[in-house]
């Protein structure tokens, strides 16, 4: 008898990565620069000055890490396309060389038995796009459904699932608003506009993939729970606007084709008085999902936080009228997340609760944990902590889905080490090590658990 969970038959078991984080090759093949470019480049805004430019070199390297795919048994790799890689200048001509790239990574993933699960946008926007507006614009909204309706036609032939944004939160808040993410912004009104233009975009995407032929579609969103610090009026009216800018700003219209009724209260003046919804986006947005795409890692603890009359573009960040406590207790990763696997499964029984039948079935598309990983000789890591906070996310995902939440499969995140966004290569989320020094791919303990854990479900 192992302790490994058990799941249904047919459950699919993936590995997730992202362009930016591991691709490297940031100006091969005419590949355009993307807002993480010129972020990462950008003195002082990631950590030791890290850049994607070579990051785990995966563009030339792609079919060794297919290879560790299949050595892992995974029937499934959620990978995302570089926009500027298909289609440079965000607009206009399309770069067939960045087509052929994903073209061959998708036929060597179907050689090696592996379906391939494609994200057409996890947040490295064509720099030129940005220059004229970003996310805070329609028209980028636009130019994501044609780069989406070229990739689509080139691959939906053999690719099954598609989605459509990755986190669309960490785009416009982090990077619009907290200025922690590409393009580093710090404004209010622009990221509500990007967060609408962020599903915008999603609706004429989808409508565009379902144009080529595409299978399964659907979204990814990294939903959060949010606790209140103590049972007070205050705090708990704090839990009702971070759940309006965390979860309700997409699932509303998204599941329900309405815009959050809490936005006032939380928002203000900044939504009341916007001018960039139009009539029939709600229709456009809510247009039926194959799957919902939910990225999970922690809960979030929140305490009421005084307005900050001096900062009032930060009125829509998340350490302005509310604040983050740390969680006691429990033990946090290198990010410093808690670790509170109940949370998970809450997470996932009360979305159910809330939409019901309108909730689509769920894809966990990613989940996973940065660790202080300490090689041993050859480069091997026992990485313990990362293998119970695996096995224990596995066990209340399928106590959720024991409660009639339909979840499909489960991503782990990540495949391998890589550019951790503005931590850059410090933090290490994968279960396969990067020395980045010579680009060796060393699987660590929790790539054999993982291994082992997916023969397991075969009996
Ligand atoms: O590395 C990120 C990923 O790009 C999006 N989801 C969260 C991960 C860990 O922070």
């Amino acid at each position: 008898m192992s302790d490994f969970p058990s799941f249904p038959p047919g459950f699919v078991f993936g590995a997730a990565t992202a362009s930016y984080q591991i691709e490297g090759a940031a100006r091969e093949d005419g590949r355009g620069p993307s807002i993480w470019d010129t972020y990462s480049h950008t003195p002082g805004l990631v950590a030791d000055g890290d850049t994607g430019d070579v990051a785990c070199d995966h563009y030339h390297r792609y079919p060794q890490d297919v290879a560790l795919l299949r050595e892992l048994g995974v029937g499934s790799y959620r990978f995302s396309i570089a926009w500027p890689r298909i289609v440079p200048d965000g607009a206009g001509p399309v770069n067939p060389k960045g087509l052929d790239f994903y073209s061959r990574l998708v036929d060597e993933l179907l050689s090696a038995g592996i379906e391939p699960a494609a994200t057409l946008y996890h947040w490295d926007l064509p720099q030129a796009l940005e220059d004229r507006g970003g996310w805070r614009t329609r028209e980028t909204a636009e130019r994501f459904a044609e780069y989406t309706a070229v990739v689509a036609e080139h691959l939906s032939d053999r690719v099954p699932r598609w989605i459509t944004l990755n986190e669309p939160w960490c785009s416009a808040f982090l990077g619009y608003s907290v200025g922690r993410h590409a393009p580093g912004a710090r404004e209010g009104r622009g990221a509500l506009a990007a967060a609408h233009h962020l599903l915008v975009g999603h609706g004429l995407a989808v409508q565009a993939l379902r144009a080529a032929g595409a299978r399964e579609v659907g979204i990814t969103l990294n939903l959060d729970r949010n606790l209140p610090a103590t049972d007070s009026a205050a705090d708990l009216a704090a839990v009702v606007r971070a759940d309006t800018q965390h979860n309700l700003v997409w699932t509303e219209p998204l599941l329900a084709g309405r815009y959050p009724a809490t936005e006032e209260e939380t928002w203000g003046e900044l939504i009341t008085g916007q001018d960039f919804r139009r009539d029939g986006d709600l229709e456009l947005i809510s247009q039926p999902l194959d799957f919902l795409g939910i990225n999970y890692y922690r809960p979030i603890v929140v305490a009421d936080a005084p307005y900050r009359e001096d900062d009032p573009a930060r009125r829509v960040a998340t350490d302005n009228r509310y604040q983050e406590v740390r969680l006691s207790g429990v033990r946090h990763t290198a990010m410093d997340w808690p670790v509170v696997p109940g949370s998970f499964t809450e997470l996932l029984v009360e979305l159910k609760d809330r939409y019901g039948d309108a909730l689509p079935p769920v894809f966990i598309t990613e989940n996973g944990s940065a660790e202080d990983d300490e090689a041993g000789p050859g480069g091997t890591v026992d990485d313990v902590d990362r293998v119970a906070y695996l096995r224990d996310h596995l066990t209340a995902l399928r106590a959720a889905m024991d409660a009639g939440v339909e979840v499909r499969g489960y991503y782990v995140w990540s495949l391998l080490d890589n550019f951790e966004w503005a931590f850059g290569y410090a933090k290490r989320f994968g279960i396969v090590r990067v020395d980045y020094a010579t680009q060796r791919r060393i699987p660590k303990a929790s790539y054999h658990w993982y291994k082992a854990m997916i023969a397991a479900q075969r009996g």
